[in-house]
């Protein structure tokens, strides 16, 4: 045969195929079930674990921005595992992988509008012109990935480590072989044999394939219903009874309207709640306030499970769940009720212009500034000057609020999303309203700060609204509200590791050692502490007697406070007195290492040389609170 005789054969026979896809017009004929049955959950996929994983194929990640992991219906989940369980009994070292679940409704519209514009001109009539982009691409009101109901599915081998053989790699559109009946491939191919493997097992658990793509399946959405439908009608032929349903159960839905379920975990179980009521923080996922976000929850005694590939984790010991996302999104999910509450800068949450929000708590990091500023050589001074002109900003409300408050009518602040200190340079804007924390990006750019517009930190946000109508919730709030705080007085204090002179120590100890001993025979000079004598001398001497009791009663276990003012009085100036004698320290002298806590507030740092302390590092408390 010619070559032109053999592609009209193959052509032939794909139109075959092409006969038996489900089309547009079929699934606009599909009817919805009853509201209920949509209400379920999504879940997350694991990206490790003994069950089915997800994992984006990187070239595919459209999700990106919004969600770093699959995630589909609940109802799904669980029939993908029982898939995988199947799988594993055939061969154990098989695993069943998904590397699309739910798609948003907008990414479905924008690539499919993309393709409709490509084909555009080869149709006249606009429903063929339909029909062609659906079968590349699923036109978005009856697609099943925004449903979350539909995925796509390929198996690995993990004695191999490859992906089974199916023909084609999985999501290659650049071959018609991706069709499942395609004649390409030999009926008793390997790759056949593992397609056929795979519908089976999907098939088991209720899924229907899908014939222009080996690996897509789906469950409940309109693909389905149809599917299940057309089953029907065949089996009517031979006399069975023909069903009249034609419905499906899951609707499209919009991310803010995705409501998640309990995470999973392995062995196809959910983590036991250790609450019945939970709250959910949003927080930036990869940014500036990431990790002291973390931080902070670690040190208020919160466990997070943080692993970058999650975008919803459970916390452990706390009835918190943190959902990673974009800081920009923040607001609209807390005030959408997505999230309970969340952590943004100021800037981001006076940006939102979200009435029912409220900041519960400044957190005290992320500071910086919004500012106006000008390119050097500008004749701009002040604010005014800049009537009539081009300002370029990421914040264009809170641009206009300041140059509207001032009575200054510029332009319509022009938006952009980043890199907006080389504005001026390309000839974009006059001036540039931005957030500048050392000033170091506006010197490199050549720019001038003008104005200040908003000091601003980070802030704990929450929507009033709901929390004002759930008491089990602001229960919650207010019991992790009272962890932030004893963290952020914890920023007070500093962590010190020191050298200090032994004999320095010796000679105070043996001092209040000949004190206490006369009232208490049994006291043990080796349960007087390097680390507590250390704190207790950083502590001021002017302090009421009374505030340091505590202290003194750390210093020696086993006596009371109350015991005897004088005597308290004696043992104070044991340890004071020594800073009196400095005199006797010498630089070779025999050191010790001394690890303490001090506040910050106090002088420690001109105490700790007055008896004689060197080699002194500062550190971070948090980072030694697990
Ligand atoms: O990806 P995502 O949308 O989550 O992150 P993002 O790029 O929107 O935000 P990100 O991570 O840059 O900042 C998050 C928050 O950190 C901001 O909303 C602020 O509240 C706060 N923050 C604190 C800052 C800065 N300091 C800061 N310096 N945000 C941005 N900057 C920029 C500044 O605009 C400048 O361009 O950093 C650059 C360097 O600043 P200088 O002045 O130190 O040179
Ligand atoms: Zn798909």
């Amino acid at each position: 045969m010619q070559s032109d005789e053999i592609q009209a054969f193959w052509n032939k026979k794909y139109s075959e195929c092409e006969q038996n896809f489900v089309t547009y017009q079929e699934l606009t004929a599909v009817e919805e079930l009853d509201k209920y049955t949509d209400n379920e959950r999504f879940s997350i996929l694991p990206s490790t674990g003994n069950g089915v994983i997800g994992k984006y194929i990187s070239k595919f990640r459209d999700m990106e921005n919004t969600i770093p992991n699959v995630i589909v219906r609940e109802t799904v989940y669980e029939k993908l595992c029982r898939v995988d369980k199947a799988l594993k009994q055939k061969n154990p070292n098989y695993q069943l992988v998904v590397t699309y679940g739910y798609r948003s409704l907008d990414i479905q519209k924008e690539i499919f509008d993309k393709r409709y514009n490509e084909l555009k001109r080869k149709y006249d009539d606009p429903s063929e012109l339909k029909e062609a982009v659906h079968r590349i691409i699923a036109a978005p009101e009856v697609a099943g990935h925004p449903t979350g109901g539909a995925v796509d599915v390929i198996i690995y081998d993990m004695s191999q480590n490859k992906y089974l053989d199916f023909g084609t790699a999985i999501h290659d559109f650049t071959t018609k072989k991706a069709y499942y009946d395609t004649p390409e491939l030999g009926e008793k191919s390997e790759a056949k044999r593992n397609r056929r493997m795979l519908r089976s097992l999907m098939g088991k658990q209720d899924f229907v394939p899908y014939d222009g793509e080996w690996w897509h399946f789906s469950y409940g959405d309109k693909e389905w219903a149809y599917y299940k439908y057309r089953k029907n009608k065949r089996k009517n032929k031979k006399g069975n009874k023909e069903s009249l349903e034609l419905k499906y159960k899951y609707s499209q839905k919009d991310f803010s309207e995705i409501f998640f379920a309990d995470m999973y975990t392995d062995k196809y179980k959910k983590v036991e709640l250790v609450s019945d009521v939970w709250i959910r923080l949003a927080v930036q996922k990869d940014g500036r306030l990431t990790e002291e976000t973390l931080t902070m929850l670690q040190v208020s005694g919160i466990e997070v499970n943080f692993d970058k590939r999650q975008f919803l984790t459970r916390c452990s010991n706390f009835p918190l769940e943190i959902l990673f996302v974009r800081d920009d999104d923040i607001p609209q999910f807390v005030y959408s009720g997505v999230a309970d509450i969340g952590i943004v800068g100021e800037n981001v949450y006076y940006e939102s212009e979200k009435e029912s929000l409220t900041i519960l708590k400044q957190l005290g990091f992320g500071r910086c500034t919004l500012a106006l500023a000008v390119p050097n050589d500008s004749i701009v001074k002040k604010p005014s000057d800049l009537e009539g002109k081009r300002i370029a900003t990421s914040y264009p409300i809170l641009t206009k609020k300041f140059f509207g408050d001032m009575g200054v009518k510029i332009q319509e602040p022009r938006p952009v999303s980043g890199s907006v200190e080389i504005t001026p340079a390309i000839d974009f804007a006059d001036a540039i309203v931005d957030l500048v924390s050392s000033g170091t990006s506006l010197r490199q750019n050549n720019l001038r700060f003008v104005q200040k517009i908003l000091d601003s930190q980070s802030v704990l946000i929450a929507n009033k609204s709901i929390i004002d109508n759930n008491d089990r919730k602001t229960k919650v709030i207010d019991n992790l509200l009272s962890k932030i705080d004893s963290c952020l007085s914890a920023r007070k204090y500093k962590y010190i590791i020191m050298n200090l002179p032994v004999h320095l120590l010796k000679e105070m100890k043996d001092k209040i050692y000949n004190e206490v001993k006369n009232i208490k025979h049994d006291f043990m000079i080796e349960s007087l502490d390097d680390k507590l004598l250390v704190q207790f001398f950083l502590l001021n001497t002017d302090i009421e007697y009374s505030q340091i009791a505590e202290t003194l009663e750390n210093i020696l276990p086993g006596l009371k406070f109350s015991l005897d003012g004088s005597f308290w009085e004696k043992i104070r100036n044991c340890i004071f007195e020594i800073k009196n004698r400095r005199i006797l320290l010498s630089e070779n002298c025999e050191k010790r290492q001394v690890q303490i806590i001090v506040d910050t507030t106090l002088p420690w740092e001109i105490k700790l040389k007055e008896i004689g302390a060197t080699d002194i590092i500062v550190l971070d408390v948090e980072r030694f609170v697990k």
